[in-house]
């Protein structure tokens, strides 16, 4: 019986990523149809974007910071932030309207993992930021391919010399231990790592 109650008491995985979206959604991509704005950070009242996501989403039961909390802690990607009573999308954020994110001096080397169709133009163009604010760069390989491998099965792993575009004065933004951004990226500052393996 303790075990059922148990169970009950925990959110499903799917519920979960179910409410991650939506958050994602409202604090990356569409604050104002919740009514919320985000301040130049990203960051908004936690109560307030509680209540939101509520009046949104009418979730049963409803959605509370422990709930909130408890999604963050059990999910694999860091992609929130709560502090000081607000809360942020730590990255993608597409709205128009510039969220700052901390500047920082990047490791030597960070990832980018893309489509292999993509890279005809990423060899042309460079890295742009395409539908989002910034162009977002992996500390290891391994989550760069987990990024790319949402667009395709075998992805390109690109090597971004970030020493050398640091020392040339392009800024890196620190969004979490895993996530780099990047206003954009020429070309000569990437390798590829493997296409099709
Ligand atoms: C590509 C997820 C053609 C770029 C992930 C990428 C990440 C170009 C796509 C985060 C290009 C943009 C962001 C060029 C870049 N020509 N294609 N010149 N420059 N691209 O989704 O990096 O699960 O906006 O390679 O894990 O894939 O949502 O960026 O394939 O951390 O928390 O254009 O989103 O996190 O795609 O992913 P996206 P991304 P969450």
């Amino acid at each position: 019986m303790t075990d059922h109650r148990f169970q009950d008491k925990r959110m499903d995985k799917r519920s979960q990523v179910f409410i991650s979206k939506k958050m994602s959604y409202a604090l990356r991509h569409n604050p104002a149809k919740y009514g919320l704005t985000l301040d130049k950070y990203g960051y908004v009242d936690l109560h307030q974007f509680l209540a939101a996501m509520n009046r949104v989403h009418h979730f049963h039961p409803r959605l509370t910071e422990m709930t909130i909390r408890e999604i963050m802690h059990g999910a694999k990607k860091q992609r929130f932030k709560i502090k000081n009573g607000q809360i942020c999308a730590l990255y993608g954020h597409s709205i128009p309207g510039i969220i700052k994110h901390p500047e920082k001096v990047p490791p030597a080397v960070l990832y980018h993992g893309t489509a292999r169709r993509f890279l005809p133009s990423i060899w042309q163009k460079g890295l742009l930021p395409m539908g989002r604010q910034y162009v977002h760069l992996s500390a290891d390989q391994a989550t760069a391919r987990q990024v790319g491998q949402r667009r395709d099965q075998k992805p390109a792993i690109l090597v971004v010399d970030a020493a050398a575009a640091s020392r040339d004065g392009i800024k890196f933004y620190y969004a979490n231990d895993q996530v780099w951004l990047v206003d954009q990226l020429p070309a000569k500052y990437l390798r590829l790592l493997s296409a099709s393996r």
